[in-house]
């Protein structure tokens, strides 16, 4: 892991980039460059005049402390936002207790809450026995997807940045960590498609407290065995290449990953580690193919950020890493809507036809359609058979019940659609 932020890309000792770019299907460019978090969006909006202004302050500000007057909108009331912000309780624990160092641990900065290293090193038979037991262990503390990759320096940031001090800081990942264990953790499914919703953040909430634990006991448990281990979210590199390349899922047009258990739905975490274990491969099974006919995120997403075309190495503005051929979101765009909502916004994981559960046979059948020639036949019964509909935040508060209702609404605006497709 060498020197801390070269400008340049130290290789020594990483893998045949060329060959693993091309199982992953990456295409990275002669311009491409590291990217440094001071210019993702949200970093941006504590010292960029062009994305700051009083309407992000609120937006953070409610994240933490009650709105003067609550909105009456449907989704966005006391008891909304109250959820909202219980379920983000656990992760931002973690993130503040070292808030005094200038530290906001799983976001801008890799956890440092661990019991020492064990000084007697415990040795596994084979690299692929380490790696069964690591991801049998992952599942134990409630990871739902596991996968492990090499370390790749492209994807770490070049620089961190404090929301704090606002200063510039080295990425300060240990040297010598060579293997990443990815891990991505299922998102609320009733609670996403209640988005456009202050309600539906709370599946963010819900899925930052998860990974903080899964990474933080994951680590624990590599240090406990005599190995090195530093726990991670969305501090210190780019989760998507990192989770393709190690066999989560695949890329999609609307700039995320899509799993093969859970589609898009899921809360990305990572723990850098020098135990050796065997690498996964990238998994392909037709995503690309099915983005290349579909735009129900392009379509879907209010702000209209997310590309209609084929990929290309454009970028919109600073907030994008530069160099790499492939479906990129603007960021600006985006997060424009979420303060202009007061809450996140997760609608391009709604309308997706892979935001699926999977653990339903008939939605299997789906996605292997989806991922053959019949591909256009599986995306015309998606739309046709209403998927990805809003469900009314107050029918979530009822439970069961709501869910009842909601299938009947969805059934009578089926058959109204059926008459005016055959009128
Ligand atoms: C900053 C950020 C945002 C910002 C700003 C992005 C920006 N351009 O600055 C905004 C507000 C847009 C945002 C929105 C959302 N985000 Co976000 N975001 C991040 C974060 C913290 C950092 C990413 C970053 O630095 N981007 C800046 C540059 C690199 O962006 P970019 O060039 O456009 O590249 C993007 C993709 O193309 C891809 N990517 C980057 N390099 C490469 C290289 C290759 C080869 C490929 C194929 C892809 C790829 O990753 C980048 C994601 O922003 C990551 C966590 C992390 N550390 O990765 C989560 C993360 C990407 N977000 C996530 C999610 C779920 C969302 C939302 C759905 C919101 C929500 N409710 O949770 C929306 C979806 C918007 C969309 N369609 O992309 C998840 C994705 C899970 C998944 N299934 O893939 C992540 C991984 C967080 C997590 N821990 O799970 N996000
Ligand atoms: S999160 Fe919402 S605003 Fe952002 S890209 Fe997705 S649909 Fe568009
Ligand atoms: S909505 Fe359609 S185009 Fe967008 S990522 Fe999902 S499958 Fe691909």
């Amino acid at each position: 892991m060498s020197a801390k932020n070269p400008p340049t890309l130290d290789t020594s000792g990483m893998p045949d980039f060329d060959k693993t770019d091309k199982e992953a299907d990456f295409e990275i460019m002669a311009d491409f460059e590291r990217f440094n978090q001071k210019n993702d969006v949200f970093r941006r909006s504590w010292w960029d005049a062009n994305i700051r202004s009083e309407k992000s302050r609120l937006f953070y500000k409610t994240y933490r402390e009650p709105l003067k007057t609550w909105r009456k909108a449907d989704g966005f009331t006391q008891k909304d936002y109250a959820f909202r912000n219980a379920t983000w309780h656990v992760s931002d624990l973690f993130t503040e207790m070292k808030e005094n160092e200038d530290r906001r641990e799983g976001f801008t900065d890799a956890f440092t809450l661990y019991r020492d290293v064990a000084k007697e090193k415990t040795h596994f038979e084979s690299p692929e026995a380490a790696a069964n037991e690591i991801k049998n262990i992952a599942k134990r503390f409630g990871a739902d997807i596991v996968g492990i990759t090499q370390y790749d320096e492209r994807w770490l940031y070049t620089q961190k940045f404090s929301d704090m001090s606002l200063t510039e800081r080295p990425n300060d990942i240990p040297d010598g960590l060579k293997y990443v264990i990815v891990t991505a953790q299922r998102m609320d499914h009733d609670l996403i498609s209640t988005v456009p919703s202050a309600l539906s953040g709370a599946a963010t909430g819900l899925g930052y407290s998860h990974d903080a634990t899964v990474v933080l006991s994951v680590a624990q448990y590599l240090r406990n065995l005599g190995y090195n281990a530093v726990a991670s979210m969305n501090d210190s590199s780019l989760n998507i290449p990192m989770a393709i390349q190690a066999g989560l899922g695949e890329y999609g047009r609307h700039g995320l990953l899509i799993t093969k258990e859970f589609g898009p739905r899921v809360r990305l975490g990572k723990i850098y580690t020098d135990l050796p274990m065997a690498l996964d491969k990238p998994l392909h099974f037709g995503v690309k193919e099915f983005c290349g006919i579909c735009r129900a995120c392009t379509r879907g997403c209010p702000v209209k950020a997310i590309p209609d075309g084929a990929p290309t190495n454009q970028t919109y503005n600073q907030s994008n890493i530069k160099g790499i051929k492939k479906w990129t979101v603007n960021g600006e765009k985006c997060f424009g809507y979420w303060v202009a909502q007061n809450s996140d916004c997760s609608v391009c994981i709604r309308v997706c036809p892979y935001n699926k559960d999977y653990s339903k046979w008939l939605y299997c059948v789906g996605r292997w359609l989806a991922g053959t020639r019949l591909r256009s036949l599986m995306l015309t019964l998606d739309i046709k058979l209403g998927y990805g509909r809003r469900m009314q935040p107050k029918l979530w508060w009822q439970g069961q019940r709501g869910t009842f209702i909601n299938l009947i609404l969805n059934f009578l605006s089926l058959r109204k659609r059926k008459k005016n497709f055959s009128s």
